[in-house]
């Protein structure tokens, strides 16, 4: 596969968003996209597994279940940009049914640069598929896949797995915003959305029996070790997922268990924290199945159609740009 590299000083930026999320007054943060590393990538790779997280394979089995009738309702012909493609696994499905009907490119976007790898080795023997990765930024990415578009061909856009509901909800409509002005009118927006449940179920979700979860989340620290020369003592954080029922999301935090001091050299940074204090890593949004079509509307989609996984209430959105 071909890949464009990322060309940006992507060190300063993430010490300049560490720092930024470290020296806020009140409650720490840190953005959830730097989990995503080489470690991180492979982490969410098991968790995607795990017997307590059904999110991942809920989503494949409705694309799986629902590819033949997803490529019949586009617009053809159509080119793929999936954000965030993560190993691709469950991209297949749409992939090979996009193929049966014609020859089609297919242009991953992610930061991560293995996760590239891993997607070009998964899918890489579907016949009439050719792909191009983009290491980049998501919309820095779609707008990219949007200038190689050829006259009269549709964008179909992948953003799967709900990773939308790790934006809050304001940020969330407005990044569909911010898409929808890339794209034209009758190209295509698949959403993947998770649905809200119970309590129980979404704390075990996010706080296996085998501490995978904890470790994606702690990796934050140890990353910002290892890039940013910091001294994160990691046995000295719990990993502490809550529910917020008003923002109806999963929160990951990170819970000092002392008092202590940590160095950060490369975001010239000395960080205090009070045992207890805890620093929120990422928020993970639920959706009632009906609030989808209005999100839709406020971005300049409508929502054509839904399929919503029964086993793990889960709604893959089928959304055309008006
Ligand atoms: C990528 N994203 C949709 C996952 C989620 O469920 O919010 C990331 C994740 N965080 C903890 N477990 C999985």
């Amino acid at each position: 596969m071909l890949v464009h590299a990322i060309p940006t000083n992507a060190t300063y930026e993430f010490a300049a968003d560490v720092r930024d999320g470290l020296t806020r007054r009140g409650q720490k943060e840190l953005p959830s996209k730097y989990f995503y590393d080489d470690v991180g990538s492979a982490l969410f790779e098991v968790i995607s597994r795990l017997p307590e997280y059904g999110l991942t394979r809920a989503d494949e089995r409705l694309l799986r279940r629902h590819a033949d009738e997803i490529v019949d309702r586009l617009a053809g012909p159509v080119a793929v940009a999936e954000l965030g493609s993560g190993s691709g696994r469950k991209t297949r499905w749409l992939l090979e049914a996009l193929g049966r009907r014609q020859r089609t490119f297919y242009y991953p976007v992610e930061i991560s640069r293995s996760a590239l790898a891993m997607c070009e080795r998964e899918l890489s023997d579907i016949d009439a598929i050719s792909i191009l990765g983009f290491e980049r930024e998501y919309l820095d990415g779609l707008l990219e896949v949007a200038a190689c578009r050829k006259p009269g061909q549709h964008l179909l856009v992948l953003f799967l797995g709900s990773t939308i509901g790790n934006f809050d909800r304001p940020a969330g409509v407005k990044f569909l915003t911010e898409i929808r002005r890339i794209l034209e009118s009758d190209d295509s927006l698949l959403l993947g959305t998770d649905l809200d449940k119970p309590r129980v179920q979404l704390l075990r979700a996010y706080d296996d029996e085998l501490g995978v979860t904890a470790a994606f989340n702690l990796n934050l620290l140890a990353r910002i070790n290892r890039e940013l020369d910091a001294n994160f003592d990691l046995g000295q954080f719990a990993h502490a997922p809550k529910i917020n029922r008003e923002a109806r999301s999963v929160e990951m935090h990170l819970r000092s268990k002392c008092r202590q001091t940590v160095n950060i050299p490369a975001a010239e940074l000395k960080v205090e924290l009070l045992e207890g204090e805890t620093i929120w890593t990422e928020s993970s949004h639920k959706y009632l199945a009906e609030e989808i079509f209005q999100i839709a509307r406020d971005a300049g989609f409508r929502c054509e159609e839904q399929w919503i996984d029964q086993q793990w209430p889960f709604a893959e959105n089928l959304l055309i740009a008006e």
